[in-house]
């Protein structure tokens, strides 16, 4: 499975293409659209999402809703677009008119600078507009289309916020994701303990008043994931690796934990290694799980938990000093509308971006040209893993 997505923020669509999902899977679009909803809601967005409706356009690999095992092709338009549609038309002239609202002032922490040294771009908005979370949008999508495989074999999985700045959302750290999916929709902070609620509201409109932003931690439960997805043999084959840089591949994120992740460096070995249990009805299992899932690189039939540190966004309004491009002088950053956090949404992008590592790993480990025959592949797997 291989997916690519294509577009500017502010330019005409988004394009995504995904390929390797198996033939024969009904497609729930108006699940696809949800999950665009969702990821454009969340306390703390800025004004763009007023502007945007994001839905999908499906071009490719579907015939009367079910999947060919072609190429699935997805558009989602850029509404904004239109208020933009000279300054990023993609073939008329670079004219003065059409070349307005350049960014010569480089925001500290954003892709802006290095960017356009790397490129050799003098307008930094060819950077901005490509380095955009905009992009997300497409990643939910390609997610939610692997989430709906994943509920295909029986695997549930959930990101949501667990930290917003130096708030918590919630003390427990549960592993049902039922019981974590009623909580967190409860809210617009995608929090588990609702008396966090205000608390955190307070905390993010104050950071805006003050021209500034938010970073969190966002956690991820997987449910159901088979032992032995990934593998000890090689580097390159362990799926905590592959997640791992998944998550990093999302916006924004510094930091990566499995399980206990950094906490487990300081405990002793006998609080962080979960013991062995088995029993006939459900074979083999931990009676804890502070290694998230994962031992050797490999899944090892608990819960997979991920956590993901996210930085706060680089665009503030309090604008940071920087230096311009052109005269060098020193300047206050470029200030382009923006969120105050957007660890809401980077919830749902991290919980995309882990769906869609499974999908892989699962359709690189069975036969993933058929739905109806990966899931008898899978069932016999998991069968053959509980007698073993
Ligand atoms: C973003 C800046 C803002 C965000 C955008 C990410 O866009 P704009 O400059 O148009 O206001 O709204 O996020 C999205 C458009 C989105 O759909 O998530 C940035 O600079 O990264």
């Amino acid at each position: 499975m291989y997916f690519l997505t294509a577009g500017e923020s502010h330019g005409p669509q988004l394009t995504g293409i995904i390929e390797g999902v198996p033939a024969g899977m009904q497609l729930d679009i108006a699940k696809i659209n949800a999950a665009l909803a969702a990821r454009q809601g969340g306390y703390g967005r800025g004004n763009r999402q007023k502007i945007e409706h994001d839905t999908v356009e499906i071009t490719g690999g579907l015939r009367h809703g079910k999947t060919l095992g072609s190429p699935l092709a997805l558009t989602i338009q850029n509404r904004d677009h239109a208020h933009w549609s000279k300054i990023m038309n993609p073939t008329s002239p670079e004219t003065a008119e059409n070349t307005l609202r350049k960014v010569e002032r480089p925001r500290p922490g954003h892709a802006d600078l290095v960017g356009g040294m790397k490129y050799r771009h003098t307008d930094l908005r060819n950077v901005l507009e490509r380095s955009s979370a905009r992009e997300t949008a497409m990643r939910v999508a390609v997610g939610s289309i692997c989430k709906q495989l994943l509920e295909q074999l029986d695997i549930k999985l959930v990101g949501y916020v667990q930290q917003i700045g130096k708030l918590a959302g919630a003390k427990s750290l549960p592993t049902d994701v039922s019981q974590i999916e009623q909580q967190i929709h409860a809210n617009d902070l995608r929090i588990l303990d609702m008396a966090q609620v205000t608390p955190i509201h307070k905390l993010i409109d104050d950071t805006k008043r003050a021209g500034d932003t938010l970073g969190g931690i966002i956690r991820v439960v997987a449910e159901n994931v088979p032992a032995g997805l990934g593998s000890y043999i090689s580097w390159d084959t362990k799926l905590d690796a592959k997640l791992a840089a998944a998550v990093m591949g999302v916006n924004a994120m510094k930091g990566v934990a499995i399980g206990d992740g950094f906490t487990a460096a300081t405990n002793l070995g006998s609080d962080v290694m979960d013991p062995i249990t088995w029993d006939q009805e459900s074979g083999w299992s931990r009676s804890s799980d502070h290694l998230g899932g994962f031992e050797g690189g490999m899944t090892n039939g608990m819960p997979l938990i991920i956590q993901a540190a996210m930085k706060p966004i680089p665009t503030l309004y309090k604008a940071l000093k920087s230096v311009n491009l052109k005269t060098r002088e020193v300047q206050k950053a470029n200030v382009e509308r923006s969120d105050t956090t957007a660890i809401v949404p980077a919830s749902l992008v991290i919980e995309s971006v882990v769906a869609i590592e499974l999908a892989k790993e699962i359709t690189a480990t069975f036969d993933g040209s058929n739905l109806a025959r990966l899931k008898e592949q899978l069932q016999a797997y998991r069968q053959e893993l509980k007698e073993y």
